[in-house]
């Protein structure tokens, strides 16, 4: 209850904060974008996980506004900080279901000058556990402008090969589960490899999550996987700390 009160206030208080973790192109071994996940600073909790906040974000609404925030925020710091490279966001399928999104993201590009091609949309499959046909209208609309629509933690779902014909996602992020036993385990290997055939077969792309070990990040690229992302490469991190990382990378 004063947790909802608290994040009613956190948008004009400020606490909100946005923690970037970097993406490396596997086939050249550069930066090339960066996924913004959303903290709250709280004046007595500290910082809060995403995940003990989104749900009780979603269940009261308050996530429409915390959601364009993100937006804009992510959009803002990726035109100032990030030049050239991908912009990936988190949105929920609250947000994506609403007449308002399209004009919510349109509204974030034009404010901060980022190119709609440099923004990427980060969606889970829940969206298409009742999937609206406006919801995938929207995301359609966004694909005109340029906007990439990426499927989050692709694989961990139910039934999530139907949706791969339902809507033609730019990339899948393959989820960290099946990156935790690539080395070790035969099965979880031949899995990330069809989801790379698959995913190439379907014209998209693939990026890798929780990456943390050398040789999980050599069996992707020999996969052909185009991104990872994970601990290997960085944490989450402050804007500021991924400028240094972007400069001083070789
Ligand atoms: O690093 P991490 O704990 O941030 O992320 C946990 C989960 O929270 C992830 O599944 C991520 O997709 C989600 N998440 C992070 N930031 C956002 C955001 O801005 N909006 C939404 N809807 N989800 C987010
Ligand atoms: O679901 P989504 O991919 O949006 O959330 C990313 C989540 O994964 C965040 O909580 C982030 O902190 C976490 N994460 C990112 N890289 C790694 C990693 O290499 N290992 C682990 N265990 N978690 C990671
Ligand atoms: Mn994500
Ligand atoms: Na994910």
């Amino acid at each position: 209850m004063t947790m909802e009160r608290d994040l009613r206030l956190a948008v004009s208080r400020k606490e909100l904060r946005l923690h970037w973790q970097p993406q490396v192109d596997t086939a050249e071994w550069r930066i090339s974008g960066c996924e913004a996940l959303l903290r709250w600073q709280h004046g007595e909790l500290g910082l809060v996980p995403p995940m003990n906040f989104i749900p009780m974000a979603e269940e009261t609404g308050l996530i429409v506004e915390l959601g364009a925030w993100v937006l804009d925020e992510a959009c803002r710091v990726g035109a100032q900080k990030l030049p050239g490279l991908m912009v990936a966001v988190n949105v929920s399928p609250i947000q994506v279901v609403r007449d308002d999104f399209v004009n919510v993201v349109r509204k974030a590009l034009a404010a901060s000058g980022l190119p709609a091609q440099r923004l990427e949309i980060e969606i889970t499959e829940s969206l298409f556990i009742d999937a609206s046909p406006k919801a995938l209208k929207n995301l359609e609309t966004l694909r005109q402008m340029g906007v990439r629509v990426a499927l989050d933690d692709f694989g961990t779902g139910y039934s999530s090969l139907a949706y791969l014909r339902q809507f033609p996602f730019d990339t899948l992020k393959i989820d960290r589960a099946f990156v935790r036993e690539l080395v070790t385990q035969h099965d979880a290997r031949a899995i990330v490899r069809s989801i790379v055939d698959l995913a190439s077969a379907l014209g998209m792309s693939t990026v890798a999550e929780g990456v943390e070990e050398p040789a999980q990040y050599e069996l992707l690229r020999r996969a052909g996987c185009a991104g990872v992302q994970g601990f290997l490469i960085a944490r989450p991190m402050l804007i500021d700390q991924v400028v240094e990382m972007i400069e001083s990378w070789a």
